[in-house]
């Protein structure tokens, strides 16, 4: 029998609504949770059906803590600043602010349709100048303390666009776009130091509770390492500093490599013999991205510096100095010293330019490859090093560096300052105005926010600035320090800042006084668990924690991270097990499941869909077994006996699925919780019956995966005014465990063992048991029983031949 979704869904979404059934109240002496979803981003495509997953995954959670008496806030928002919408806007015109507003609507109508129980009261859009006033202060008070800085910086132009791309807009070196060539070119950016803060971000990550996928992404992103910096003279009068990790190979470093982008270079112009084939490389080594660059495979190219010579420290030897591209500007000093023997890649150089290749850790055969092993490998050719082990001969070479005044211990980090200007419309505006005679100097807090002025044409200028700079009325201004003629800044922020402190707002979204009270901010954070995508686990994830950190340092908030526990949910894939795309025609849109089968059983489905840490294909038939699930809760009601309490048949049925939907919430195990209601109405079927006190603590237990369908029947049977605002069912351990009866089992009507089975045993278990019996199994060897009899409670007879 099927219920109508249709009109029950609506009634009660309606209901919440109305009544603000889900809002997080002020009530700050109760015990609080905060469940957070990664707020989407309100493209033009709508929601799709890996949202959900993520939603309604923290939404049975925070149904459930509300049925537990917590004050839980579930919030909403839009991440809409960003490329889409303004790619938009350059093809149609329709202004982004237009755009947003009309995705949004969508978006909200979507998730409204899905029953999930977020506090709309409290909903922020980044767009919004009343929430971008604040991302524009934290700017400010980033860079008032030095944590913001301009730079010049290599950034992806797109020679046929002729705009500047972000890293995401680059797709295999070439323009996402239009498939063109991109090239390196170097503009003035704002950056964000967020390289103070790496050690931090990797030991506070002690304090919080990631998975550990989650955990080593971040640490492998921000990627510490140790070594030594050590100098090397040259000819040239100049000490050349180089990073290495393997100090302990310093007598095998046979040659070194510049950057093709080192100041030296320059600097050495005057005894440079062939400056020209260098720059010419430089131009070439432009071209390419990091990643191109440094790749393991890739033939090794360069040229020779003439001219300029350096000293290895170590072996007082003479070496020559090449630049290639494969050692990048932007890690360590941009300079290395190349030890073929024990580096892959300078082993690949020193083959094809024919340098000499000097073995400094017997264990390898470097006649045929790199020896990179440093657990086994002991010290040759090294003088005083001789015979030490690696890890031996790093300690030593340290020491002797340092007391020679030619080098010292040095951590590294891969993580990189945060490149936060993009050269776009639809951003929030950097509040910073550069006048000749001060400089850079900030707007004052007072005329915050800095509103995003309106264009009439959203395309960068020719030279790949930001439309912004077309506004001569609006880039000119006087400066807030000297009151003289200035410049406003045109760059834009990236869509990445509205993310990083989004969390915060909700607390206290309507405050204009602050980002959110101090007693909010004191009350709900940290955030108790955050959900979201493998794909945000390091860029976002990273930001925010940072700029948290920031704001713990200045005072602004009281947790030294935002998030106590991080999760992350597999992707949705295709019924064919592909990624779901538009070309590959394999795309669901949850509006029509919801449509055909109601959003309990689409809530339902994207639950019961698998494992939620992993991918899972999408399939049509599983959601009519959900579909069916409900049809037969609906069902219940006309399976209704007289009675109280459980009965005695299902008593510890009930016990054991409520623990083990309890607990399979909190674990994330949401398939099995389902499988175990799926069971347990199994067990009511096949008994006839339900009594009211079953039904009732059935249906609580149901609610938060299919709120609409629980609430209806709870209406229905007069348990009261709404299950929302009931209690979450206690489990009883002790009764959790089967009650069990003693059998005799007879071969032939005589008895001859005695077996323990659960009370309501089945026959074809209770045989099996009474078979596994060592003394029924002999008695039964070579024997052809002819007839088995169970009569529960009491016996088990097999009559053999
Ligand atoms: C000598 C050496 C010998 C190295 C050896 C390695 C093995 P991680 O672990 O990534 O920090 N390197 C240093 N700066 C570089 C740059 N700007 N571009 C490209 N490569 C650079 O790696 C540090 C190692 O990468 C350094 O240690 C250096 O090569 C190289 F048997 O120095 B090594
Ligand atoms: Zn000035």
């Amino acid at each position: 029998m099927s219920y109508d979704f249709k009109q029950i869904e609506k009634k009660w979404q309606d209901r919440w609504d109305e009544e603000n059934v889900f809002a997080a109240t002020t009530d700050f002496s109760k015990p609080k949770f905060y469940p957070l979803v990664e707020f989407p981003y309100p493209s033009g495509q709508g929601l799709h059906v890996g949202h959900p997953r993520s939603y309604t995954a923290l939404d049975i959670v925070a149904r459930k803590r509300r049925l537990e008496g917590y004050n839980v806030l579930y919030p909403m928002g839009w991440d809409a600043f960003g490329l889409p919408t303004e790619n938009y806007a350059l093809k149609t015109g329709i202004h982004p602010e237009i755009v947003t507003a009309k995705n949004i609507a969508h978006f909200k109508e979507q998730l409204k349709s899905l029953g999930l129980s977020f506090d709309w009261n409290r909903e922020v859009n980044t767009t919004d100048p009343s929430y971008y006033k604040w991302t524009q202060w934290i700017f400010l008070q980033l860079y008032k303390r030095g944590l913001a800085y301009k730079k010049e910086m290599a950034v992806n132009f797109c020679t046929s666009c002729k705009v500047v791309l972000a890293n995401e807009e680059v797709v295999g070196g070439v323009c996402e776009r239009c498939g063109g060539e991109v090239i390196r070119q170097v503009k003035s950016q704002w950056m964000l130091k967020i390289t103070e803060y790496a050690q931090r971000l990797i030991d506070d990550l002690e304090e919080v509770n990631y998975i550990d996928r989650v955990k080593s992404s971040q640490i492998n992103w921000i990627g510490r390492s140790t070594g030594a910096e050590v100098d090397f003279t040259t000819t040239a009068g100049e000490k050349l500093t180089v990073y290495t990790t393997r100090p302990d190979t310093l007598f095998g470093a046979t040659y070194m490599v510049l950057s093709p982008e080192h100041p030296y270079i320059d600097q050495w112009a005057g005894q440079i013999t062939n400056m020209p084939a260098l720059l010419e490389y430089r131009e070439k080594a432009a071209r390419k991205s990091d990643f191109e660059r440094t790749e393991m495979q890739k033939e090794k190219t360069g040229v020779e510096i003439e001219g300029v010579r350096a000293i290895n420290p170590a072996s007082g030897k003479e070496i020559p100095i090449f630049i290639s591209d494969y050692v990048l500007m932007s890690y360590g000093t941009g300079a290395i010293m190349a030890v073929p023997a024990h580096d892959t890649r300078d082993y690949d150089f020193a083959k094809a330019f024919d340098l000499p290749i000097v073995e400094v850790v017997a264990g390898g055969d470097v006649e045929k490859e790199a020896f990179t092993d440093c657990a086994t490998g002991v010290m040759v050719n090294s003088g005083f090093l001789d015979g030490m082990k690696v890890e031996e001969a790093k300690k030593a070479i340290i020491a002797w560096l340092e007391k020679e005044g030619k080098g010292h211990p040095k951590v590294n980090f891969k993580l990189r300052d945060w490149v936060f200007s993009r050269q776009r419309y639809w951003g929030e505006p950097i509040p910073m105005v550069y006048c000749e005679k001060c400089g850079w100097v900030p707007l004052p807090e007072s005329e915050l926010p800095l509103k995003l002025p309106e264009v009439a044409d959203f395309h960068q200028t020719e030279d790949g600035q930001s439309p912004l700079a077309k506004l001569d009325d609006w880039v000119n201004t006087t400066c807030p320090h000297c009151g003289g003629p200035a410049k406003r800044e045109t760059d834009t922020m990236p869509q990445w800042a509205g993310s990083s402190w989004y969390f915060l707002r909700y607390c206290d979204p309507h405050n204009d006084q602050e980002i959110a009270s101090k007693e909010a901010l004191e009350y709900w954070l940290p955030v108790d668990w955050y959900n979201g995508g493998m794909e945000h686990t390091t860029l976002h994830l990273l930001y925010s924690r940072f700029w948290h950190k920031f704001l713990y340092d200045i005072g602004v908030v009281p947790t030294k991270e935002p998030y106590a526990k991080r999760t992350s949910h597999g992707m949705i894939l295709g019924e064919n097990g592909e990624k779901m795309s538009k070309s590959r025609g394999n795309v669901v849109n949850p509006d029509d499941i919801v449509d055909q089968y109601g959003a309990d059983t689409m809530r339902l489905y994207e639950m019961f869909i698998g494992d939620f840490e992993k991918a899972a294909p999408w399939s049509a038939d599983s959601i009519k077994g959900c579909s069916r699930f409900l049809d037969r809760v609906w069902g219940l009601s006309k399976l209704l006996i007289p009675g109280e309490g459980y009965s005695k048949e299902l008593e510890v049925s009930f016990h054991k699925t409520i623990k083990k939907v309890t607990e399979d919430i909190e674990n994330l195990k949401f398939n099995t919780a389902i499988a175990a209601m799926m069971a347990l109405i199994n067990e009511i079927y096949a008994k006839k019956g339900i009594t009211k006190d079953e039904l009732h603590d059935f249906l609580v237990i149901l609610n938060p995966f299919a709120p609409h369908l629980t609430e209806e029947m709870y209406e229905k049977h007069g348990f009261g005014l709404m299950l929302a605002k009931e209690k979450w069912p206690l489990f009883d351990e002790s009764k959790c465990v089967d009650e069990t009866v003693e059998l005799a089992v007879q071969v032939n009507g005589k008895v001859r063992a005695k077996i323990v089975v659960p009370v309501n045993c089945d026959k074809e278990t209770a045989i099996q048991i009474a078979k596994d019996n060592a003394a029924i199994a002999e008695a039964l060897v070579g024997k052809m029983p002819i007839r088995e009899i169970y009569v529960p409670g009491r016996l088990v007879n097999i009559v053999i031949k």
